[in-house]
Parts: structure tokens; C-alpha cells; sequence
């Protein structure tokens, strides 16, 4: 059996914090043989060109470090100032500064020449997100022939918003170097056939040097999940159990309505507060019954729109307390660190309210942890924005416009009035649609069609091939 090779920004590190993603690639290492590859966390004088090899709890894990600059203009810069925010159509929340592509591509060919040293000749290479795109064209210029998928974690952008990502032709034509790459959401599939049929407008400027030929590279939505019965066994646990003491000791009577995020501002958070904020207003009988925790630790602060977010967020909230907290009563909590499964197992489990109203997702995978951790003798209700991926394999959430925080707060009130018989029957629907996207099945596919040769028969899938369009 061929080795598997994963290739990420990052590697898993020691210890058992870590989430479903990466025990579930942790497995497939485990079962099939072949390293994790990916930056060490370290920032050096000058870039390594070999890996480091690890043991990190018995899975191999080849590392580099990298340069300061180039990393800054790598992951802050070309990665998360440019192709995050475009990617989810926040062009307003773009920095373009031209060099950082040169060091995005740098980093890129760093990984490539190091990792093509590790490499044998029936290795399977599996490729992880927007950080690593021109990876293929590096790898495949060095001479590697293997197959090679990408997987995007985010949504792929509409046709304007990719075109306003400096060399958008160039990480198109990366995207062409790779055998497979899998999407989230049929959505980002339909918005990256948009763009292939697009990319060539009969101007007399356009030629057939510029179009990009796609006929080698099968896309495919392979949209990501959870473990849902981990999460229904974690939610049991002593150690969820713990939480869920600590919070009803302070809950009482009221209901719990819960966010979990980073924070970052594609999960529109303020918007979310605001739309507690007019439940609130608009259903003053509710006041004192219900309390709304959102945990949202930090991410990537050193970016200035994530500041901007933090400070638009702490405000938000403020004025919420300062509307309706009362001697005796706090309308919410408003956490900023991290907590571990178990304890937001706990968390899921208590909340009568799932809220999960991101402005754009790639899918979400909090909403499938909710999902499993439920009760299903006494269910709560999953809000969900209709722009998470998670939202075309959960129809029977209660879907919402997150930018429409009246259509919110009417969902909560809802939510809360929702009898056990109905909670009941979208409970089963998610936990079997949860269970039928969970993320063991999710690698297993994956892996399954980027193994298979061209002229191999395809498996079952919902799967598009795409014909040169030059
Ligand atoms: P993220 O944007 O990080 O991931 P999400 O899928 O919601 O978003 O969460 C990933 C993991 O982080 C989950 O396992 C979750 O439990 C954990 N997490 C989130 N907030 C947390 C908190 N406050 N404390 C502790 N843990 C927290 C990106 C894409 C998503 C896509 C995933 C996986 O943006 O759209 O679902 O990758 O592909």
C-alpha cells in the first residue's frame, strides 16, 4: 500500500488537545504508514533545507524552520491579508503589499525542495489549504510525479473577488498542477466552475496563453465533518460533566444559548450580539430567562483587522450589559480563551441554543460537534448561518441570513419556544447527517479517489471533471 504523505502549515503537536481534523489524519497514518510535513513553529536566521524528523506521539512528522520575513510575508501577509479575506468575500479587509507573494511562492518552494527529498516514487501526497496552493507546481518542478490532491478548508471565491487577488492566474494554474482537489461545499465548486468558464472573456486582449487547463484535475465537494458519537460519549464524560455543574451552579433557571469561535471576523460575532441584543429588546419576557456565552479566544492578533474585530466585539457586548444587565442578572458572558473538547462537549451538551451564524464558512465544524453532543432525549436547537458550508448538509437547522440580524433574533426566539417533539426530529435528521459526513469517511474518500489512477473506474461521487477550457 502506497505511503501517505500530509502536507500542512502547521503539524499536529504533542498531547491529546488535539481536534477531529487531525486525529482522524492521525489515523489514516497510522493505519497506511507515510509522515505529516509542515512548518516547525520556528522562526531561524536563514531557511533550513532539510526536515527535521520527529516522533510526535508515534507519528513521523518532518518539519522546517522558517524566516522571519519570509514567514510574515507568507501566512500574515499573502495567506491570511489577502487570500483569507478574499476568500471570503471581505475585500474590504484586504492589505495587499506586492512582495509578499514572493515570499508566499518562497515558502512554497521551500516546502517542495524539502519535502521531495523525503519523497519515494508511489507516495500519496495530500496537500492542506490556501497557505500551500503553488505547492504542486513546485513539487511537480522538481521533477515529482506522484499524485498529488489539494483540499481547500475555506470557500472558494466567486469570480470578482478571485480576480482581485493579485496573481489569481497563477494560483489558478497551481490549482491545475494537482491530480484531485476537494472542496467543502457543491457552492465552491459551482464558484470555481464559474471562474473556469469566465477566465477567457472574448476581449482582444485575452490569448491562449492565459487560460488555464483543467483537464488533468478532477474537483470534487468532499465536505469535511466531526466524529459525532466521540462528541455524545465526550459529552457524557466526568470531565464535560464538570463543566456542566460549574455552569448550571451559575446558570439557575435560566437557558443557555452558546457561540464557540475564533475570533475572527468571518464568524461575524458582532452581528451575532446584536441580534441577542434585539431578542432581548423585542421579547422583554424572555430577559432573566436566558443567558448567552460566547467563547471566542484570539486568533492571528497580530493582523490589524483582527484587532479591529476584537474592539468591534468587546463594544458590542458592552452595550448589551449596559442595556439590560441588571443587579442580579447578566444578560451574557463573553469568554476570550480556548477550552478543550471535553469541556466544550460539556458546554454543547448544556446549551439550549446552538448559535452559529458565521458571515461565510468553509463548513464549520463546531455546528457538527453541537450536533453530536446532544442530549437526544432532550435536544437543543442548531441556528446556523445559511453561508456556512455546514449548511447544504443541514437542512433541518434553523437556517438564518446572519447579515439579517432581525431574521437572528426571531431564530432565537424560536429556538426557545421549540417543543421536544419537533427539537427531537431535527435532532435525529442532523445527528444522522453529522454521522453520515464524519470525518474518519471524509479522509477515507479522499484518500480513495486521489489513489486512483486516470482510467481507473470512478467510485460513487457527486464529481465533476473538467475539460480544458483553452
Ligand atoms: P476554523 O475557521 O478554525 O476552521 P471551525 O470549523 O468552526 O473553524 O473549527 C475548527 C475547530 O476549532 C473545531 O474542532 C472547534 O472545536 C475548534 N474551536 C473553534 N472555536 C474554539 C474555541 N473557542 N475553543 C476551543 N476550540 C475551538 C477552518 C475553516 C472551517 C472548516 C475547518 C475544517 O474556516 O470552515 O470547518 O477549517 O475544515
Amino acid at each position: 500500500m502506497s505511503r501517505i504523505v500530509i502536507v500542512s502549515n502547521r503539524t499536529p503537536a504533542k498531547g491529546p488537545a488535539a481536534g477531529g481534523l487531525a486525529v482522524a489524519l492521525k489515523k489514516v497514518l497510522a493505519e497506511r504508514q507515510g509522515f505529516w510535513f509542515g512548518w516547525s513553529g520556528k522562526l531561524t536566521e536563514s531557511p533550513s533545507p532539510t526536515a527535521q524528523i520527529q516522533d510526535v506521539d508515534g507519528l513521523s512528522v518532518a518539519q522546517i524552520d522558517l524566516t522571519r520575513d519570509d514567514h510574515q510575508a507568507y501566512y500574515s501577509g499573502f495567506a491570511n491579508s489577502i487570500l483569507w479575506p478574499s476568500f471570503h468575500l471581505r475585500l474590504d479587509l484586504t492589505t495587499i503589499e506586492s512582495h509578499w507573494y514572493e515570499g508566499y511562492r518562497r515558502v512554497n518552494a521551500q516546502f517542495a525542495a524539502a519535502l521531495a527529498k523525503l519523497l519515494r516514487p508511489d507516495d500519496i501526497i495530500w496537500v492542506h489549504d490556501y497557505h500551500l496552493i503553488p505547492l504542486a507546481t513546485e513539487l511537480r518542478q522538481l521533477g515529482v510525479r506522484n499524485r498529488i490532491g489539494f483540499y481547500l478548508h475555506i470557500p472558494f471565491p466567486t469570480p470578482d473577488a478571485l480576480y482581485a487577488i493579485p496573481h489569481h492566474t497563477d494560483l489558478m494554474r497551481d490549482l491545475s498542477h494537482y491530480d484531485l482537489v476537494g472542496m467543502q461545499a457543491k457552492r465552491d465548486v459551482a464558484a470555481f466552475l464559474e471562474f473556469a468558464e469566465h477566465q477567457a472573456p472574448p476581449t482582444f486582449a485575452s490569448s491562449a496563453k492565459h487560460h488555464v487547463d483543467f483537464s488533468r484535475t478532477e474537483i470534487l465537494a468532499f465536505p469535511i465533518g466531526s466524529d459525532p458519537d466521540a462528541f455524545a460519549s465526550l459529552s457524557v464524560s466526568p470531565a464535560a460533566q464538570k463543566m456542566i455543574t460549574r455552569m448550571r451552579r451559575s446558570l439557575g433557571d435560566e437557558r443557555l444559548i452558546l457561540g464557540v469561535d475564533r475570533l475572527d471576523y468571518s464568524k461575524g460575532l458582532p452581528q451575532r450580539v446584536e441580534a441577542y441584543e434585539k431578542f432581548l429588546a423585542h421579547n422583554a419576557s424572555f430577559r432573566r430567562g436566558v443567558h448567552f456565552l460566547q467563547v471566542a479566544p484570539p486568533s492571528r492578533d497580530t493582523i490589524k483587522e483582527y484587532q479591529a474585530t476584537s474592539e468591534t466585539l468587546d463594544a458590542v457586548c458592552g452595550r448589551v450589559m449596559g442595556k439590560f444587565a441588571e443587579p442580579d442578572w447578566q444578560p451574557l458572558t463573553y469568554v476570550k480563551r480556548a477550552y478543550g473538547q471535553p469541556s466544550l462537549a460539556g458546554l454543547y451538551r448544556l446549551a439550549r441554543v446552538g448559535l452559529i451564524t458565521p458571515l461565510r464558512d468553509g463548513m464549520n465544524l463546531v455546528a457538527h460537534e453541537y450536533i453530536g453532543s446532544q442530549n437526544p432525549e432532550d435536544p437543543g436547537v442548531l441556528i446556523l448561518s445559511r453561508f456556512a458550508g455546514a449548511a447544504e448538509i443541514f437542512p433541518a437547522a434553523l437556517q438564518v441570513n446572519p447579515f439579517d440580524t432581525d431574521e437572528s433574533a426571531e431564530a432565537i426566539r424560536v429556538a426557545l419556544e421549540m417543543g421536544l417533539e419537533e427539537r427531537r426530529a431535527r435532532y435525529e435528521a442532523l445527528m444522522a447527517a453529522a454521522r453520515k459526513h464524519n470525518v474518519g469517511d471524509w479522509a477515507e474518500e479522499f484518500l480513495s479517489h486521489l489513489a486512483r489512477k486516470p482510467g481507473d473506474s470512478a467510485p460513487q461521487h457527486d464529481h465533476i471533471y473538467l475539460n480544458s477550457v483553452a
